[in-house]
């Protein structure tokens, strides 16, 4: 927006009233035309040519007015005493619209700050009814609204999305009993085992205090001096250095609920449940090298990638699915499910799938809706109720007192993401920011004086009555949380080759960036628990000359069965589905290769976009014009899934000596993706040194490329990176 010039002088009126005359016939941009119109008007009156100019072509638009409805004549200028004297402080009008926007943001979330949501809804397909009276988990079909977040854990809110880094996965059900947030990760265990030790953690990773970075990583000293020291967050740093913590779309994530919760039935009876999300696309992540270009090719890529599928109408799906175990099951064990840092092997207690959630509506407004909705792991629904994980009780209390601060009120539940939409009532009053109006004399109970005053219900809200444990008051750690290092062994041991290298090959990037020698050594010395070759990868990575000591192990490591499904590889589905397919092209490029590969390419349910060297796009082969949705500088092959290069000759030799164009068929292939080239496109091939595998592919033969690009081509990374 242009302002209007401090001590414009006449000539400059005359010659800028003339342009606005002109740009009026010649359609300049309308920013342009409105402001110096107004400043060639000079005039307290800036009413009439203004508004016409204002209105684009058919609009019809409401008065313009303060926060109290008076509707306004200038939203251009402040009141000042003369054309060219001091402002006056009785503008009002000004004084409402910079102090509404001094007060524009509230405090960002301390962990999970940066999300992406989206309105959706919850559809069950299998009845819990013997377990649980919570209505949306017995009503077979009935569909239930909701609003999921997903976040990143560290970074501020303005911070990458492809960090290495937990994901949060928070889904809040407005069911018609009231709402309930489920809280979750997509790592299916926690570093810490008590909330006592949260902000320890938290403090730990998050940018050093005293410098201020780094920003949204876990690779520095304090995070890993307070892992070194804390032997109980081994198992989650497994998960932490595996390809989870990269992922390559938010729809691609698993979610978990991580905490064992209780289903009470109706005569009261508890059963324990985990919660487990299961994407329909199946899993996805990046490769790491992949994941950090990420970060500067497009720091929006999580949240774009969402906007884009459900704008197209690409919806993002997960199954809900559960595992439900008895006190007795839970009593043999050979973990404590109360302890946050195990999980439950499927091999134990298997998932029942009992239906599937749906994101179809991106939010109206990023603000109102995103930033200010309010999780809270105390929502729950009659028939849901908590366990005793120490962890789970400290979030118990966080979340209501964090949203208190950040939201400002205690009425942050009126907002509308926040509300229930279901009837609600009571006789909690006032605060700050009171939305609604109560009526009548009676604000208590139990009263007599009106028959219409919320009163309790047999249908309400129970905890589950089961009896405590023996034992003394006192703030311990029960013994059976002692084994830090058997599951951690089990996750690593569970994985392909391709995963184990990449869990050693990220410890030993992070383990890098760590400048204290003895930190870098302590962890090596807790891997030894873990996997004596992991240690020995990790160890040589760092060139330790000889391997650390192991700390003593309270409880040392047991051998459990492997368990496939904690892999990602796999639980990939070898599928086009949800995919973007990356198409370079330039003048000349042969229209038919593009049409076919295009084809086959959405057939397999994958979209195509359109890369050339300039966004106004290129003319083809047969003389027609193929707009593209991409710059080539912008738009490098890591926002792909795979990619095609399809050249014309000349333009092929041209793009051979452009850097974004080899680095687009480079970085493609050292991330373990398909490549189709034709003849043109090869030049860029032999300008990477890219050397053809089954993964790359002629362009003339869509088949296989669509067939390559359902995947990675693992066997390719030997070639192109060393791994620990
Ligand atoms: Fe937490 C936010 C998930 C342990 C305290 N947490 C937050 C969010 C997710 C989780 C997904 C973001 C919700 C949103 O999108 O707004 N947190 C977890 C999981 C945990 C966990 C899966 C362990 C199993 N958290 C945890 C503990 C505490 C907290 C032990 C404190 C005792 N978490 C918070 C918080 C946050 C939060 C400080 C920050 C913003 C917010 O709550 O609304 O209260």
């Amino acid at each position: 927006m242009q302002h209007r010039p401090v001590g414009v002088d006449r000539p400059l009126l005359i010659l800028l009233r003339s342009f606005a005359m002109a740009s009026k016939k010649t359609a300049t941009p309308r920013s342009t035309t409105r402001s110096t119109t107004r400043t060639g008007g000079a005039t307290r009156d800036s009413r009439g040519q203004g508004d016409e100019l204002h209105q684009p072509a058919g609009g019809k638009h409401p008065p313009l007015t303060t926060n109290q409805g008076l509707p306004l004549s200038d939203n251009q200028n402040s009141l000042h005493a003369t054309p060219r004297g001091p402002g006056l402080l009785e503008d009002f009008i000004l004084r409402e619209k910079i102090t509404h926007f001094d007060h524009e943001r509230i405090p960002e979330r301390i962990v999970h700050a940066r999300g992406s949501g989206a309105h959706g809804y919850f559809e069950l397909s299998k009845s819990l009814a013997r377990y649980t009276t919570a209505r949306i988990l017995t009503e077979v079909g009935e569909r239930t609204p909701l609003f999921c977040r997903f976040s990143t854990v560290a970074g501020g809110a303005g911070s990458i999305d492809t960090p290495r880094d937990v994901r949060g996965f928070a889904v809040k059900f407005y069911t018609q009993q009231g709402n309930w947030d489920l809280v979750g990760n997509n790592i299916p265990v926690f570093f810490i085992q008590d909330a006592m030790k949260f902000p320890d953690v938290v403090h730990s990773v998050k940018m050093e205090p005293d410098r201020g970075f780094p920003q949204a990583a876990s690779a520095h000293d304090t995070f890993w001096d307070f892992i070194s020291l804390t032997p109980e967050a081994m198992h989650m740093i497994m998960w932490a250095m595996s390809d989870r913590a990269i992922p390559r779309s938010l729809r691609m994530i698993e979610g978990f609920g991580v905490h064992s919760f209780r289903l009470l039935n109706a005569k009261g009876a508890s059963t324990f449940v985990k919660f487990h999300w299961r994407p329909k696309l199946g899993l996805q992540s990046a490769v790491w090298d992949e994941a950090c270009k990420l970060a500067g090719a497009d720091p929006d890529f999580h949240r774009r990638d969402l906007f884009e599928a459900i704008e197209n109408g690409d919806y993002p799906e997960w199954e809900l699915a559960v595992q439900l175990f008895t006190q007795e099951q839970a009593d043999a064990f050979p973990f404590d499910h109360l302890d946050a840092t195990k999980l439950i092997p499927e091999e134990l207690v298997p998932l029942t799938v009992i239906g599937r959630m749906v994101l179809d509506r991106w939010p109206d407004n990023f603000f109102a809706e995103t930033e200010q909705v309010a999780f809270c792991p105390s929502h729950v629904v009659p028939g849901i109720d908590f366990s005793n994980d120490p962890l789970l009780q400290g979030r118990l209390f966080s979340y209501l007192d964090t949203q208190l601060s950040r939201l400002g009120s205690p009425n942050f539940h009126q907002l509308p993401i926040n509300a229930p939409k279901c009837p609600f009532a009571n006789l909690q009053r006032d605060g700050h920011m009171q939305m609604r109006v109560p009526r009548g004399r009676v604000n208590y109970e139990p009263s007599s004086l009106d028959p219409q005053s919320p009163r309790e219900t047999p249908a309400g809200f129970r905890s589950a009555s089961v009896p405590a444990d023996d034992g003394a008051k006192g703030r311990v750690r029960p013994e059976s949380f002692a084994d830090h290092y058997s599951q951690a062994r089990q996750f690593y041991r569970s994985q392909t080759p391709y995963e184990q290298a990449h869990i050693a090959s990220a410890l030993v990037f992070e383990l890098s960036k760590v400048g204290t020698a003895h930190v870098r050594e302590a962890i090596v010395g807790h891997l030894r628990h873990i996997d004596s070759a992991l240690a020995r990868r990790v160890a040589d990575g760092l060139g330790l000359a000889a391997l650390p000591a192991a700390p003593p192990a309270a409880v040392a490591a047991k051998d459990l069965p492997v368990s496939p499904p904690l892999q990602i590889i796999g639980k990939m589905k070898s599928t086009l589905q949800g995919r973007c397919v990356g198409l370079l092209i330039d003048d000349g490029s042969d229209a038919g290769t593009v049409r076919a590969l295009r084809k086959a390419v959405e057939a397999a349910g994958a979209r195509v976009k359109i890369v050339a060297p300039r966004i106004g796009g290129a003319k083809l082969s047969d003389g027609k014009p193929q707009t593209a949705d991409g710059q080539l500088a912008g738009t490098p092959s890591v926002v792909f899934d795979a990619v095609a290069v399809v050249l014309a000759d000349k333009a092929g030799k041209r793009l051979a000596k452009e850097g974004a164009a080899i680095d687009f068929v480079r970085d493609a292939y050292g991330h373990l993706k398909a490549i189709a080239v034709d003849q043109g496109g090869q030049w860029l091939l032999d300008a990477g040194g890219i050397e053809r595998d089954e993964g790359v592919v002629d362009a003339s033969d869509a088949r296989s490329f669509v067939a390559a690009a359902k995947g990675r081509l693992w066997e390719r990374e030997a070639k192109v990176r060393t791994l620990a």
